[in-house]
Formats: C-alpha cells, structure tokens, sequence
C-alpha cells in the first residue's frame, strides 16, 4: 500500500532515498548500522520519513514486505530488507551487500512425532504457510506434489487446528517450532538482511551509494576482526609472529624489560581461538583483545 510517499521520478540526484522497516525485527539493527556509518537519523515514533544531519540520506520508515516493491518503483533507491522477503517478492531490483544482521533461516516443520525421512513425505500434503513463492519452487525443485496454503501470521498452528499437515517459516533460535510441538525437517532458504538497489540510479545516486556501501563494508570487517595486543619472548618472536598475519604485517615495539616484546596485530573472528590458544602455548603472555570499530583498508 502506498502510504502517501510519493514517487519522484527524476529524482532528487544530490540524496539517496533509503527504505527500512519501520518497525519489527529489522527496525532497530537497520537503524543502528547507520550510526555505525556515521550517519545521525532522528527517528521519531509514527513518522513516515526522516533526514540524515549529516549525509546526504533520506530514511522511509516501511512495512517490509513492501520495500522490495517501493525501490523497483524508484519511490525508494535503495533499502534494507531480509533475504527471504526480496525472494518471495522477486521485484526488478539488485542486491547489492549482505547486512550481517536479521539472520533466519526458511524451513519446513512437520508435526514431531512424524517420521520423516526425506521430502517426499511432502507429496500430497497440504502446507501452510506466508512464503508461497519460495515453497512452490522448493517443491518444483524436489519434483513433489503438495497443496500451497497461504496464510498470513501464526502459521505454525496450522497443523494443530487441521488446516495443513506441514508447514514452512521462519526460524531463528527454533523455540515457536518447539512450542508447538513442530520439528524442523528441510531449509529451503537461509537469509539476513540485505541492502537492495533500484537498477537505474543517476550518476550522482550511485556516488552516494558507494560512499554509503564503503563504510557499510569498513563496520562489517571491523565486526568480524579484533586487534589483538600481547608481550612476547624475543626467543619465540618469529614463531609469534608468524601466527599473526595483520592487516600487512604485526607491529613489534619493544618492551622496558630486556628480551620482550609488544605485539600488536588484527586477528579474525573466525579463526579467532585458534590463534590465541597457539599464541599461547608459544609464550605469548598479557593477551589483550580489543574490539575495532571501523577498519578501512
Ligand atoms: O510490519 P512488518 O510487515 O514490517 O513486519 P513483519 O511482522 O512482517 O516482520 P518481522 O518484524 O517479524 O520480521 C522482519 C524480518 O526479520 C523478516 O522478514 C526476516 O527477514 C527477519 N527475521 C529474522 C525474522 C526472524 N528472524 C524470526 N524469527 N522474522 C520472523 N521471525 C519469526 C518467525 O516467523 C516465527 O514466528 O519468529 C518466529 C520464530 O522464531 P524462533 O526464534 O522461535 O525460531
Ligand atoms: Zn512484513
């Protein structure tokens, strides 16, 4: 539904229009990665949009399911949306990043004391659920007969009052499946939050949304790395060293005491404990992790 937005087809070249959830699950994360850009939104309650201070950004407060439609309509240039939302919508836009956050995935649930051994216990079900897009090509997919109910909200009743014998949702921690005496059988879709893209931006939109997308990027691999501090034995430096790959090599300051070093270096969350237990048993000591905030390479 168009909520009195009105689209401006020649556009406004010097500002991104930018639509985000304007309130559920997506509200706070979409919001709170723009800080994490620099970007200063005011969000007041039941306002429909909103200025950045100090980028050159204009904020839609949206329902979700209609963000995908708003930005092939050039009413929004781009926006923030979850994964499985731009698939089932399958709008004329592009996705563009990976958010990192909003993260679900899209499964079928069967009744627990089912047995179910693969997806043709699906064949001539019935199959409740909000996403009718994505299970019909799941099962086009599988080559399996089943009944696509469509229904809006508290789709995991649905086996419990007899309307379907399976059903497909969104899942996250798994506890609403459990509650209502569900298991999951098949993921058909893992999904985040994604930044999505009108595909005829001007040249001045798309300059903006590189600047945009270069900090998005610089948040997330600050995320997904930590810097990390340590004395080390002038003995065992090099084998030190070589464990920390840095962002081009470890900085090595010396210490007041003779034989040590100061190590510094940025290590990922990934391999994160592996590097810090093999720090250790190589004579590292005073390990210090520190969280980064932006990291610009
Ligand atoms: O009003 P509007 O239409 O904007 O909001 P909405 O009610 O449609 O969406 P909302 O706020 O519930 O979800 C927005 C987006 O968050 C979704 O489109 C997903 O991309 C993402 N997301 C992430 C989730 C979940 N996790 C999630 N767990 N959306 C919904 N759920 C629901 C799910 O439907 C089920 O009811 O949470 C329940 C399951 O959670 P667990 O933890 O019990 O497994
Ligand atoms: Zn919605």
């Amino acid at each position: 539904m168009n909520q009195g937005i009105q689209s401006t087809p020649s556009g406004d070249e010097g500002k991104l229009k930018l639509a985000i959830q304007k309130s559920g699950r997506l509200h706070d994360d979409s919001l709170k990665l723009l800080k994490e850009c620099g970007i200063d939104i005011s969000n007041g309650v039941n306002k429909l949009k909103s200025e950045a201070s100090n980028f050159p950004l204009e904020v839609f407060f949206l329902r979700d399911d209609d963000i995908p439609q708003y930005v092939e309509d050039a009413v929004a240039d781009i926006g923030f949306v979850g994964e499985n939302v731009v698939y089932e919508k399958n709008k004329k836009i592009d996705v563009v990043e990976k958010l990192g956050f909003g993260k679900c995935r899209l499964s079928i649930a069967v009744t627990r004391g089912d047995v179910y051994d693969d997806v043709n216990f699906l064949e001539g079900k019935r199959i409740a659920t909000s996403y009718p897009v994505l299970v019909q090509n799941f099962l086009n997919e599988k080559g399996i007969n089943a009944e696509i109910h469509e229904i809006s909200g508290s789709v995991e009743i649905a086996p419990g009052i007899g309307l379907a014998e399976a059903i497909c949702d969104l899942v996250s921690s798994g506890s609403t499946l459990f509650m209502n005496g569900l298991k999951e059988v098949e993921t058909i879709l893992q999904s985040q939050a994604v930044l999505i893209r009108n595909r005829q931006l001007a040249p001045g939109q798309q300059a903006i949304l590189d600047k945009l997308l270069f900090r998005i990027q610089s948040v997330k691999k600050a995320k997904n790395n930590k810097y990390v501090l340590l004395n080390a034995p002038n003995d065992n430096l090099q084998q030190i060293i070589s464990l920390l790959p840095g962002m081009k090599s470890p900085t090595v300051l010396p210490l007041a005491e003779e034989g040590w070093s100061s190590v510094h270096s940025v290590i990922s969350e990934s391999t994160f404990w592996d590097i810090i237990e093999k720090l250790k048993a190589a004579g590292a000591q005073g390990i210090l992790v520190v969280p980064i905030e932006k990291m610009i390479i």
